[in-house]
């Protein structure tokens, strides 16, 4: 296999076209159809061209390290195709994962069995590598392909996923789904040819942090909402989920030495509206659904300033000693908890140590923006001491980038939100030692508006159109900061004018999709042309799950839905479990 990128060759818009304006999808019978209905349906539908035509290799978001055709070859998925998988749990749990985002839309059984049967033909297979021997030709591709990579080949008789862990077989399954036809996000079963295209994948991320930050401060959102934003996330390849969970207008997380912070502090939002807070057991939920999609739960406790709710569940804290009023409105800066008294810490120790013990990912995000009414070494001096509480819990300190001009504190990141790439001080923090999570207001914020008439959103950093959030580059934007020292790249969600989870996704896709492709693919596959093209093939995709996108006009989306009937209804994510 070469070792150089494989070129994508150009689409074909024409060929694309015709199969979208073809015949209607083959009816399904009226009972329950099992598995032999549904391969006899999609054997005759085989000849039609449906709706929802054939994926190509090509296509894949984020655009894997290399893609190498076999254009005469397809796998055919049918009732009787079997899921193998190796014996580790975490790798099963992967081929499980497979299964309930399959059987929905084919409504094929999908058995999940141990591997090493003797015949391996008709099944989809998940290796752990290490455990079996390689397919013939693979070792030197398999070798590096590290914490997430996977091999991934599709020949005509069977579909096998190579992972050194689990996370790169989950993966390998993401992209296994978008190599199925757009119909494989139908929640009720569907009649096509469930083919994809031969040949074989090597894919591996650029960076090893990827995320997406949502601010459930501003508007609380619940539990089953959040659940959906992970599987936006685990789709695209992203791994972190960052959880803005304090701010002015509403503390989120239930704090035991601390009760008032969530039902006092919790008790407001944006517009006046009732607000809410997650409890223990709501964010362990969140957090174990995050963890087998394998994506890292961030915690945010913003601080010292964005802390009007603390201060109104706790009056001790704030400087003057004097309980504020509720804060439902959109300004920032004004608060802050008092620097100068000892209770503060206590107060910083006690909300780290049991918002650590919940959350299993190694980071910490004490926020540190805006903080206007600390200033110099006031601020600094904060800092430091909020720096070292968190290594006191174990975890490694994140915080926005005015954090910089203090001092260094083992491995601490530094999530840069600025628009002008020059930033000396930033820059500075990371010849310090700091590494950076790169989310430029003006390209990476997906509260910016797409247009002028975007119905929500700001706009003080600019309109962010798909092809403004895709073309920049995470490794070498800002200026000073060589790519070695970026982390990676997040993608923020801040939610003063977002009031529901249709909000939500409306300002998520489809530019959370470009923000991942940033993070995951080599630099070598950037392509705005390319990416539009591939993006397009999405919007079916989602209509046919029932999410809501914007229909970004830069983007050549399908005329027609790939499932007449299916836009709108929001359907529960089958691999629910
Ligand atoms: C700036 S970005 C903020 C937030 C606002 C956001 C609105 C950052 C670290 N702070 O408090 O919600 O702008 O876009």
């Amino acid at each position: 296999m070469s070792t150089l990128p494989l070129p994508t060759p150009a689409p074909d818009p024409d060929a694309a076209a015709d199969l979208r304006t073809a015949g209607d999808p083959v009816a399904l019978p009226a009972h329950q159809p099992d598995a032999g209905d549904l391969a006899a349906l999609a054997a005759r539908a085989a000849g039609d061209d449906l709706l929802s035509p054939p994926a190509r290799l090509d296509d894949v978001v984020p655009a894997p390290e290399r893609v190498e055709a076999d254009p005469g070859v397809t796998f055919v998925l049918d009732g009787d195709t079997a899921i193998r998988v190796t014996a580790q749990a975490d790798a099963q749990q992967v081929a499980d994962h497979l299964a309930r985002l399959l059987r929905p839309a084919t409504g094929f059984p999908l058995p999940v069995a141990d591997t090493l049967a003797a015949d391996p033909s008709g099944t989809l297979t998940l290796t752990l590598a290490g455990t079996t021997p390689p397919p013939s030709g693979t070792d030197a591709g398999r070798a590096d392909l590290g914490a997430e990579g996977y091999r991934l080949d599709v020949t005509a008789t069977e579909v096998r996923v190579v992972a050194d862990t689990a996370t790169g077989l989950f993966y390998g399954v993401q992209t296994l789904r978008q190599l199925l036809p757009a119909a494989v996000e139908s929640p009720t079963p569907v009649a096509v040819r469930w083919a994809l295209p031969g040949g074989t994948i090597l894919d591996r991320p650029r960076f090893p942090y990827r995320g997406a930050m949502l601010d459930v401060a501003r508007h609380f959102f619940a539990v089953e909402d959040v659940l959906r934003v992970i599987d936006h996330l685990a789709r695209y390849k992203l791994n972190h989920l960052h959880l803005h969970l304090t701010d002015d207008q509403g503390w989120r997380i239930a704090v035991d030495s601390w009760p008032k912070l969530a039902t006092v502090g919790g008790a407001t939002e944006v517009g006046g509206g009732p607000g809410g807070h997650y409890t223990k057991a709501d964010y362990l939920r969140i957090v174990s659904y995050a963890t087998d999609r394998h994506v890292t739960v961030v915690p945010e406790i913003d601080l010292p300033g964005h802390t009007n709710a603390a201060l109104v569940a706790y009056p001790s804290l704030a400087p003057d000693k004097i309980a504020p009023a509720p804060y439902t409105g959109t300004e920032v800066g004004f608060s802050y908890v008092d620097p100068a008294d000892e209770q503060t810490y206590d107060f910083i120790a006690d909300v780290l140590g049991e918002v650590a013990a919940l959350t299993p990912g190694p980071w910490l995000h004490i926020g540190g923006d805006e903080a206007f009414k600390v200033k110099g070494e006031v601020y600094t001096g904060f800092v430091e001491r909020a720096q070292r509480l968190v290594a006191d819990t174990g975890k490694t300190v994140v915080g926005w980038h005015q954090l910089a001009p203090a001092a260094h504190s083992d491995g601490r990141v530094l999530q840069w939100w600025g628009t002008d790439t020059d930033d000396p001080t930033t820059a500075d923090a990371v010849r310090r030692g700091a590494r950076l999570i790169v989310s430029p207001g003006n390209r990476a914020y997906l509260d910016m508006k797409y247009a002028e008439d975007t119905p929500i959103g700001h706009d003080w950093a600019g309109l962010i159109d798909v092809h403004r959030a895709y073309d920049w580059d995470p490794g070498t934007h800002v200026t000073g900061v060589p790519t070695t020292a970026v982390l990676g790249v997040e993608a923020p969600l801040w939610t003063e004018s977002v009031t529901s989870l249709a909000d939500i996704e409306f300002l998520l896709l489809p530019r959370l999709p470009a923000i991942a492709e940033l993070g995951w693919s080599p630099r070598a596959t950037h392509d705005w042309a390319g990416f539009r093209d591939r993006l397009a093939g999405h919007g079916p995709r989602w209509s046919t799950a029932g999410i809501t996108f914007h229909r970004s006009p830069e983007i050549p989306w399908p005329a027609t839905p790939t499932i007449p009937g299916q836009h709108g209804a929001l359907q529960a994510d089958p691999t629910t479990p």
